[in-house]
């Protein structure tokens, strides 16, 4: 049986959680792992952009952005309602979803690679710059605070909270990579500045088994 191949980087939030939908989902595929240095022939002849994940199915087909391979997965299996939130709607997912691309992960590009934006300084220097953004990215958790708050539950106290109800759905999969990313480049900073609520929702959906699953190192010549 010919499987759909999945050109993936391990690091890539747009990629983690593109693996997290099709895990989720149960969708057997081949997973091959590119070097954003050296991207494959085979990629770029079906996905010019040169963006992964790229998902390229049996017949051919091509799904070459992360959020349509996820709701792609989900359409086919949604063991957990990831597409169906408890409260709130497909659509609102969506837009949270967009506003973390617009709202947050300029942010947080600048703050982790000040030195690729120094056209942008304009008198700044570069950690005055990375600090800057590090506090614009604190603005959309603090939105994302909010809406957990709304929950009334704390993943801590067992009670499990995710952003559209009580359970994790798509939203909380689409944009807990890209959180992770700003948590790990200075974890101090972020135990210190980020809302707590956003902190044990990050915490409670990386404990997730099925994440360290997709996390995990591909085997050599897989
Ligand atoms: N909108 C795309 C964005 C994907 C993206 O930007 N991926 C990055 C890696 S995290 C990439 O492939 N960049 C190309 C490169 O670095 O050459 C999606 O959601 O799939």
């Amino acid at each position: 049986m010919r499987l759909p191949v999945l050109y993936t980087f391990r690091r890539c939030p747009y990629a983690m959680r593109a693996r997290w939908a099709l895990h989720v989902a149960g969708v057997a595929l081949r997973q091959c792992e590119v070097a954003l240095r050296d991207k494959p022939p085979a990629m770029l002849a079906v996905s010019p952009k040169g963006t992964v994940p790229v998902l390229v199915l049996p017949d051919g087909a091509v799904i070459d952005e992360s959020l349509d391979i996820m709701r792609w997965a989900l359409a086919r299996h949604d063991p957990e309602g990831w597409l169906t939130p408890q409260q709130g709607s497909l659509e609102a997912m969506l837009a949270l979803i967009a506003s973390c691309e617009q709202d947050f992960k300029p942010h947080l590009d600048r703050y982790k690679y000040p030195v690729r934006y120094r056209c942008e300084w304009a008198g700044a220097d570069e950690p005055g710059f990375s600090q800057a953004h590090f506090e614009q990215g604190l603005g959309f958790l603090h939105a994302l605070s909010q809406r957990l708050s709304l929950q009334g539950g704390a993943a801590g106290e067992g009670g499990g909270f995710g952003l559209f109800g009580p359970q994790p759905a798509l939203a909380d999969i689409a944009i807990v990579p890209f959180v992770r990313q700003m948590a790990r480049h200075d974890p101090a900073r972020f135990a210190q500045r980020a809302p707590a609520e956003v902190g044990r929702w990050m915490q409670a959906l990386l404990a997730r088994d099925d994440f360290e699953s997709i996390m995990r190192k591909p085997a050599a010549g897989a």
